[in-house]
């Protein structure tokens, strides 16, 4: 497996709306293979293929708890099929938005089908932090992110200090 390097905001290439997977093919279980390994190494609790350069529609999740043995879900083309009128608020975060973290409100339960790892038809229902998860990951592959759920206030402010860390890199590699 390849650890694969994670795009930061601001970045044009995040605003793209990923494609539908085609085929579940080798290529396209070696990409999740090597998101697996970014994502556990980053660390974090999903990534969408689109925010380590590849638009398609392909997501992966696993909420579990550090030391807990990886569960890892596969989410080829998922669909939402269902989601809660009830909405519930949790502090998210972004490997797209190092360090930046902010409250969203979201259903608390979806429901949802997909494509599995091997190409196979499935579908569950999340709650929780797993489905907050989920629709973030969802939102990823319409090309938003969780900043475009909070104020104006709030989103420049974000975007103002990844813009400025941006800089500072940019310099430092010169
Ligand atoms: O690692 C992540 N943590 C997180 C916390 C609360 C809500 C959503 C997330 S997803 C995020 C990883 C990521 O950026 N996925 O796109
Ligand atoms: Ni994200």
């Amino acid at each position: 497996m390849t650890k694969l390097s994670i795009i930061t905001a601001p970045d044009p290439r995040l605003k793209v709306v990923s494609e539908p997977v085609a085929q579940v093919d080798a290529g396209i279980q070696r990409l999740m293979d090597d998101m697996l390994e970014t994502m556990y190494a980053a660390p974090g609790i999903g990534l969408a293929a689109v925010q380590v350069g590849v638009p398609k529609r392909v997501v992966i999740v696993d909420t579990g708890e550090q030391g807990e043995q990886d569960k890892p879900l596969f989410l080829i083309n998922p669909e939402v099929l269902f989601t809660s009128d009830e909405t519930w608020i949790d502090e998210e975060g972004c490997l797209s938005l190092p360090d930046q973290y902010a409250d969203v409100r979201r259903p608390v339960v979806v429901k949802l089908k997909f494509l599995d790892y091997t190409g196979v038809p499935q579908e569950m229902e999340a709650r929780g932090l797993l489905a907050t998860c989920i629709q973030h990951e969802l939102d990823h592959l319409e090309g938003i992110l969780f900043v475009d759920h909070i104020s104006m206030l709030r989103r420049g402010i974000i975007l103002k200090k990844l813009r400025k860390i941006q800089r500072e890199s940019a310099a430092a590699e010169r």
